[in-house]
């Protein structure tokens, strides 16, 4: 029995001179650890008489968690005087006065959207906004897009809730601007020169999509504008808006129920050096959709398609910015962090204008 008294009194006290965390783990070691003293007097038990291992044991087991005790409690001694060491290293004078705030940047959607804003305006087009929330009319079917269209099926549409016992179709949040265009035709008539930039939603979340982003659509009607019209100002804005001297863009057959014919436009570019570059090379990027709008969108705006003709062209704003910017993850644009937002935002002055050189 005297032994293990000499044991407790032996690791009890190396126990309260531990200075850190490192020595109090040696001293677990040497009395606890797999071949530490403790656990090799319990081995011993088993050489013994069964009355002689009753009453050692059960006294071994006992001081082992004596030990263990002592063992927890100068951990967490330890741990206290640690972290009051590093709050007085650490403190904090809360009279001082504060220190001026870092200036905010301007997220390159709203760069982008102001870019692609003055382009058009130096053509003539104006700005149309309208609500988020549409009803399935405006959205869909005035775009000719009829009730059986898989973008109208549950998974693609966010749809709105309708109060118990209102059987009228749901509200959806728009899932294009289209929406914003029809009403400026409904309230404007022709002819009209109408941008619309916002925020759209469809239900997708993967290494390119966001069930949030944002979309820039146009559209022009006149008695003849035709698809040259669309031609030349979708390479014109492309040129204004990559600052490029020469651009070729490439229009290939499509289909869109809201526009007749349909066609989506690529840009030349090459991929040297895993480095995107457009304006040359032999690669094709596709940048939009676009077409003539169809007769029956025409009407749902109020507009008389026997008189009047036109083009329509959507395109994401998050897309041509990362084209332009270099900007390599999607995904972080919608995560407010400050560190992105300081490497990919622009100065609060940097406003855009086409004389200015937009981006300068
Ligand atoms: C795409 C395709 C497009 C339109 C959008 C439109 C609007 C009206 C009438 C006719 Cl009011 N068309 N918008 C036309 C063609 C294509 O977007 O790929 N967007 C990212």
């Amino acid at each position: 029995m005297t032994d293990l008294d000499s044991l407790r009194t032996t690791y009890l006290a190396r126990v309260a001179d531990a200075a850190d965390a490192g020595m109090l783990e040696e001293v677990r070691l040497a009395a606890l650890g797999k071949k530490g003293e403790i656990s090799l007097k319990m081995r011993e038990l088993g050489r013994m008489t069964p009355e002689e291992r009753q009453t050692t044991g059960a006294a071994l087991n006992r001081l082992k968690d004596e030990i263990d005790a002592a063992l927890r409690a100068k951990k967490t001694a330890l741990d206290d005087a640690a972290l009051d060491e590093r709050l007085r290293g650490e403190w904090l004078d809360v009279t001082l006065p504060g220190r001026p705030r870092p200036a905010g940047t301007i997220h390159p959607v709203s760069q982008v959207t102001e870019e692609v804003t003055a382009i058009f305006a130096d053509m003539g087009f104006a700005v149309a906004e309208g609500p988020q929330v549409e009803s399935d009319w405006f959205n869909f079917d005035a775009l000719n897009i009829p009730p059986e269209h898989p973008a109208r099926q549950e998974h693609d549409t966010f749809f709105m809730h309708r109060a118990e016992g209102d059987d009228r179709p749901p509200h959806v949040l728009r899932t294009h601007t289209s929406p914003v265009q029809i009403r400026a035709m409904q309230e404007t008539g022709a002819p009209i020169r109408v941008i619309a930039p916002g925020r759209v939603y469809r239900m997708d979340m993967d290494q390119t999509h966001t069930p949030m982003f944002h979309q820039v659509e146009g559209l022009a009607i006149g008695r003849d504008i035709s698809m040259a019209n669309l031609k030349w100002t979708l390479e014109e804005f492309c040129r204004a808006f990559f600052e490029l001297d020469e651009v070729e863009l490439r229009f290939r057959a499509s289909h869109f129920p809201f526009t007749e014919p349909s066609a989506e436009v690529d840009i030349r570019c090459s991929w040297e050096g895993g480095t995107l570059k457009l304006g040359q090379g032999d690669s094709w990027l596709e940048i939009l959709g676009s077409g003539m709008v169809h007769p029956k969108v025409l009407q749902a705006g109020g507009i008389d398609p026997t008189k009047w003709q036109g083009f329509a062209f959507g395109m994401g704003i998050d897309r041509i910015a990362m084209l332009k910017y270099g900007i390599p993850d999607l995904r972080a644009f919608f995560e407010s962090d400050l560190r992105w937002l300081r490497h990919y935002g622009f100065a609060a002055g940097d406003v855009p204008s086409v004389a200015g050189g937009l981006s300068r």
